[in-house]
């Protein structure tokens, strides 16, 4: 059997549009997800969307929308760009998935039946956006600790999980697992944040209705975070009828998570799970934040353009995902700017790693007709550059294992400059000009050509289509880009065929980029967003007659399957209108309803029948669709 490997990100709220914090964790769990692979793992990478709670609703409510259809697109979005990004999930939960649904119900009775949930009264604060309680003493000033907005005072009958029984236990998971909370400096918090006291946690809420139902209480919704914490296990079958890949799986590798909410991670769902009686995931990493500010570094740039759609487009994804993975040890907080992007684009990928190829593959061709035939005269400058590219994948291992992706890229870059120092030492251009040193050449571009397969293997998890790019242009079969092979040398087999193709990061032109990024900056709200619906003026919507009328008569249409004959009469007027909601509604059902129709439409003849306008109907989902009825409205009302 093989080794199993589960990682998950956080479960995002989908009350915003994806971003590029989200992007973050989403990619770091990426490359940790396609390293395992890479080394034969069989891995479960999981991410999903936290659908449920107060927030949710509350936006939906502001929207005029069922929170459902509020949410639905903003997934959609959330997928969209996970498949732009190249995540290579194998799992997307969604809370409000039915499978989801049963399997909280069912926790959330477990724990009640082993005595870990009791009634009870809450009275205390509440932090809306954080979805989070506090007592008066950490919601000093009415402000929420976590993230400083402000805190509203609620009552409310509650179920509470007894969450204060569990501290001694925790502390004592925390010493004899060193490694459960990463980095060191968070586990430091949660200790302090246990010593400090636990309270009970409640988990149920009655004062809204957005969530799930607690199973033998229906006036209560699970309380979100409950809800949440619990997608780990559930997503794989925990709770449901086929639970397999929950025993494959479970417990997890390790959860990533931003560093706001490690305490849920590492103090909250150890505690659930220990009440289930059920093992702990093996590790919390807690990283740090992507900060927007510009730290009074740019003198240029008119703020941050931070979509990452924007930014996959104008700079490609890979060198999206390097600078997200590069410029930040994970763990530690960093702040994102364009020109720090841009900058590292030029630098490291452009100037180091893209010029090695080209310049490599270029001399291949322009020297040997693109086919090295011979590599036999090594010299002893070579040793340290074989040396430092066979060791390369144990450094780069041990980093990787310990989440330490920048260094892990730092190392690789090492090897990247030694290569290009390497060029510059060898001067290949001097040794083509002499007949007798063509073996020699032969043989350093070799050597270049094997570092940058291994450089290749290892920049994988990083940049999948680069390193599969330079691959290609190498001519390296994949057979000898594996895991395995990248800490081997002398792989490439003689008469292998490079292929110069189009750069891999063309340079950037920094004051055209930034100028350009002003643009955007400035046009905000026409670039910014592709996903807000296209705004009308009030004059266009005054031209559609929207007009309450009466069913008065309602027949099938015998050439239809879909479509409704029926007779409506606005108090002055009859008329007929054909509607394809057959498979919705039986004629009795319509007969004598009042329903809104659009009354100025031009009419056209569906199968046979003459229409005159249109009757408002919501598509609920994909197989439903409701008529609008407006029963209490007098017939021949307009609306507007
Ligand atoms: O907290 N920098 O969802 P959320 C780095 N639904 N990471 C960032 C970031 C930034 N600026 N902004 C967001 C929730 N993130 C809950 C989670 S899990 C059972 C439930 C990332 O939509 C980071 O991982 O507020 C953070 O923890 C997460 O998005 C918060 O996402």
């Amino acid at each position: 059997m093989r080794n199993t490997y589960y990682i998950t990100t956080p479960i995002y709220y989908p009350s915003g549009q994806a971003h590029l914090g989200h992007s973050y964790s989403t990619v770091a769990a990426d490359v940790m997800a396609r390293y395992k692979r890479m080394q034969g793992f069989d891995v479960m990478f999981l991410t999903g969307t936290d659908e449920h709670g107060q927030k949710i609703e509350l936006n939906a409510q502001k929207e005029g929308l069922a929170p459902k259809d509020y949410i639905d697109p903003i997934v959609d979005n959330f997928k969209r760009l996970w498949k732009l990004l190249g995540i290579s999930y194998d799992k997307f939960i969604r809370t409000t998935d039915d499978y989801h649904k049963k399997a909280v119900q069912k926790i959330f009775d477990d724990l009640y039946k082993k005595g870990e949930i009791y009634k009870g009264k809450y009275s205390g604060w509440y932090c809306t956006p954080c979805e989070s309680f506090f007592t008066d003493v950490q919601a000093k000033d009415g402000k929420c600790p976590d993230c400083g907005r402000e805190v509203k005072k609620e009552e409310e009958e509650s179920y509470f999980f007894k969450l204060s029984k569990y501290s001694e236990k925790l502390l004592k998971l925390y010493e004899e697992n060193p490694n459960f909370i990463q980095p060191e400096s968070r586990k430091n918090e949660m200790i302090k944040f246990i010593e400090d006291g636990l309270d009970d946690l409640c988990v149920s809420r009655t004062s809204f209705k957005w969530g799930i139902p607690v199973n033998f209480d229906k006036d209560h919704v699970v309380y979100v975070w409950l809800d949440a914490l619990t997608n780990y296990i559930t997503a794989q079958g925990y709770g449901s009828e086929d639970d397999s890949d929950y025993k494959k799986y479970w417990p997890a590798d390790v959860h990533f998570v931003g560093k706001e909410i490690v305490r849920f991670h590492a103090v909250i769902w150890p505690a659930i799970l220990m009440a289930l009686d059920l093992p702990l995931p093996k590790r919390i990493f807690g990283h740090g934040w992507l900060l927007f500010g510009d730290g009074g570094k740019m003198s240029k740039s008119k703020g941050n353009v931070i979509d990452p759609n924007i930014l996959c487009k104008r700079y490609g994804v890979d060198s999206i995902r390097y600078f997200l993975m590069r410029e930040i040890p994970f763990g530690s907080d960093g702040t994102f700017t364009n020109e720090s992007l841009i900058n590292r684009i030029n630098f490291d990928l452009a100037n180091d790693l893209g010029n090695l190829l080209s310049r490599s593959v270029a001399m291949i061709e322009k020297y040997f007709d693109g086919c090295i035939l011979e590599n036999s005269e090594f010299s002893n400058i070579d040793n340290d550059l074989i040396n430092m590219a066979k060791s390369l994948q144990s450094e780069y291992q041990k980093h990787m294992d310990n989440f330490h992706f920048s260094a892990a890229l730092d190392k690789i870059w090492l090897l990247v400059s030694k290569s290009n120092k390497y060029i510059d030492e060898n001067m290949p251009w001097k040794l083509a000009k002499e007949e007798e040193s063509k073996s020699r050449l032969s043989t350093v571009l070799y050597n270049l050509c094997e570092c940058l397969r291994i450089i290749s293997i290892l920049l994988f998890p990083f940049m999948p289509d680069s390193s599969k790019k330079i691959q290609h242009q190498l001519g390296a079969k994949e057979d000898i880009c594996k895991w395995e092979s990248s800490s081997k040398w002398g792989m490439l087999p003689l008469g292998f065929k490079v292929k110069k193709e189009e750069l891999l990061f063309p340079r950037i032109d920094v004051d055209k980029e930034i100028e350009e990024l002003n643009k955007i900056i400035e046009n905000k709200d026409e670039n910014n967003n592709d996903n807000i619906v296209k705004l009308i003026d009030i004059e266009d919507f005054c031209k559609v007659d929207l007009k309450v009328v009466k069913i008065e008569n309602c027949e099938h249409i015998k050439k239809s399957k879909k479509l409704l004959k029926l007779t409506v009469n606005d108090g002055k007027n009859t008329r007929t209108i054909a509607s394809g909601i057959s498979n919705y509604y039986s004629p009795e059902q319509l007969i004598g309803r009042h329903v809104v129709i659009v009354s100025n439409l031009k009419p056209v003849k569906l199968c046979g029948v003459e229409s005159h306008g249109m009757i408002l109907a919501a598509d609920c989902s994909e197989d439903d669709v409701k008529v609008i009825f407006v029963d209490e409205i007098p017939v021949g009302s307009k609306i507007r």
